[in-house]
């Protein structure tokens, strides 16, 4: 690799990986499936490429290993190979093909580090396919909940069926905690899903904080009927309800500052023309950098989810499937990578992330630091999502000097 461009050689992988996905628009490619293994292919082959050890863990999760001196800590990297349906060709994968690069290059230097790298693949972070997330950070942390994998997606596959399927035993995942005195911690290089860094004319930046997450599912049951024989003084309508509920939340997370609340998704049963809906079931999404302010939030919409289905004679259930609390980004480790940054490319800024991340769930096992990459626009989860060659090459020179600083504050 020792005369290829970083920048372009990165955009050329992506393009490639990019097929690895459904049919559609931009890029969907969910966990354990055809599309996932697809990607573990050209990953692997990558891996390879950068001289490591490649091997896939019970969650999946795809770990190239660069083996240090004996008994030295590892330091790790990477990112998540998944995607939302439609999204961009850089979110996640981008973070696994940077240091792949990096390390490629530094070998190619003949330079070797005094402790070992891994760099992470993570099946499943988005969280699109099952109602539930980073279960590849957090069985390395200890903290993944095994009553997930009775978890189910659109078509009643549970995780665990989808994890058996593509070829992994989930009763292993408890086995993957990792001990964190052998570790020097987990570095994301990521898109950064957001205008800042563009509108700095800069093409990276260190994250300072990534925001808190909860989702709920909250499901509205009322009574299908005909549409041309019930008045609507009769009328249990599952949508209505659902519609003044969106509506609830819209204005309630307007009336906080720092809260972000979304309904992404809406299922209306018996979806037709000419029945009055008698069961809806949405989810709601809630984010916050100050886990406080969310944590109320989630509470307050549950009450708002009652309120409007006694008002109106539904049957409510509200279930929160998925939290994950707000994390600092570890002190040292960031400005280690920003003084790398300096070095290599000049000008830096700190920013937090309103995105979460793998690191987000890395942090309950070691420090944890981020790298954010220009985003054209902000534009992200969209197929028009785009980082520049110029931006992933003057990344993949930070992470090679992020590299030799460790290595040579580990030598002093
Ligand atoms: O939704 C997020 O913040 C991330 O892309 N999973
Ligand atoms: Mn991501
Ligand atoms: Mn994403």
């Amino acid at each position: 690799m020792a005369d290829i461009d970083p920048g372009r050689e990165a955009a050329r992988r992506l393009d490639r990986i990019a097929q690895a996905s459904e049919a559609g628009a931009g890029v969907t490619r969910l966990p354990f499936t055809a599309q996932h293994r697809a990607a573990v292919e050209l990953i692997s082959t990558w891996m390879q490429d950068a001289g490591l050890a490649v091997r896939m863990d019970a969650a999946g999760t795809l770990i190239g290993r660069q083996e240090g001196p004996d008994g030295a800590a590892t330091l790790l990297m990477g990112s998540h190979q998944d995607s939302v349906r439609n999204g961009g060709a850089f979110d996640g994968i981008m973070g696994v093909i940077l240091p792949l690069l990096a390390l490629e290059s530094l070998r190619d230097m003949g330079v070797s580090l005094p402790f070992a790298v891994e760099v992470l693949a993570f099946a499943d972070e988005e969280g699109v396919r099952f109602p539930t997330a980073l279960m590849g950070p957090r069985t390395l942390a200890g903290t993944f909940d095994m009553s997930a994998l009775d978890l189910r997606d659109a078509n009643g596959t549970s995780l665990g069926q989808a994890m058996r399927e593509y070829g992994l035993d989930p009763t292993d995942l408890p086995g993957l905690r990792r001990d964190p005195r052998t570790l020097l911690g987990y570095v994301e290089t990521h898109i950064e899903q957001g205008p800042v860094l563009q509108h700095e004319g800069l093409p990276v930046g260190i994250v300072t904080a990534i925001c808190g997450i909860e989702r709920h599912i909250v499901t509205l049951t009322g009574q299908a009927a005909h549409a041309g024989t019930t008045p609507m003084s009769l009328r249990r309508d599952a949508l209505a309800g659902a519609a003044e509920l969106v509506l609830a939340v819209e204005s309630h997370a307007a009336g906080v500052p720092g809260l972000l609340a979304t309904v992404g998704q809406l299922s209306i049963e018996p979806n037709v023309v000419n029945a009055v809906p008698g069961r809806t079931s949405l989810t709601i999404e809630v984010r916050a950098p100050d886990d406080g302010t969310r944590e109320a939030a989630g509470r307050e919409i549950t009450a708002m989810a009652r309120d409007i289905a006694t008002r109106r004679q539904l049957a409510v259930v509200s279930e929160r499937t998925y939290a994950q609390p707000a994390t600092r980004c570890d002190p040292d480790l960031s400005d280690r990578l920003e003084k790398a940054a300096r070095r290599a490319v000049g000008q830096t800024v700190r920013l937090a992330s309103g995105a979460t991340h793998d690191a987000s769930a890395m942090a309950d096992l070691c420090p944890v630091a981020m790298l954010f990459v220009a985003c054209r626009d902000g534009v992200s989860h969209n197929p028009r999502e785009h980082a520049s060659a110029s931006a992933m090459g003057q990344a993949v020179l930070v992470l090679k000097e992020f590299l030799r600083q460790t290595a040579a504050d580990l030598s002093s």
